[in-house]
């Protein structure tokens, strides 16, 4: 009987903490908006995004075609890195935080491979309050 009741006090621990852990996830930190951006042979999918001010973006980078690509963000001088992403394997999906900047504007984001922002790697992120 002792051995029983011990039996039982351990399960309901286990049962405890599988319930707290379990409770634990998910929830992104308020404000983040969640999307795909689908990565082929060349292209992204959407080309167009928007973001608030400041607004972070919680980004599944999802790379359906059959090269490696990345994801760059530019700021407005088109130079200054301002996000990158690198090396992202064909069937391979990377979820990121991308933060937008504080300042309205448009800024481009594109696959720095050779020959990828040519070929239709680019896109646009537009900051609007
Ligand atoms: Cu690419």
């Amino acid at each position: 009987m002792r051995r029983m009741l011990d039996l039982i006090a351990v399960w309901a621990i286990v049962g405890l903490l599988l319930g707290a852990c379990g409770g634990g996830a998910g929830g992104t930190g308020g404000g983040g908006a969640a999307l795909t951006v689908e990565m082929g042979d060349l292209y992204f999918k959407p080309n167009v995004l928007t973001a608030k001010p400041g607004q972070t973006l919680q980004i599944t980078l999802d790379n359906r075609g059959s090269l490696e690509h990345n994801f760059v963000l530019y700021d407005a001088d088109g130079k200054t890195v301002l996000f990158e992403k690198d090396a992202i394997q064909p069937g391979q999906k990377v979820n990121i935080s991308l933060k937008a900047p504080e300042k309205p504007g448009t800024y481009q984001y594109v696959c720095t491979v050779p020959g990828h922002k040519e070929g239709g790697m680019v896109g646009t992120l537009t900051v609007q309050p």
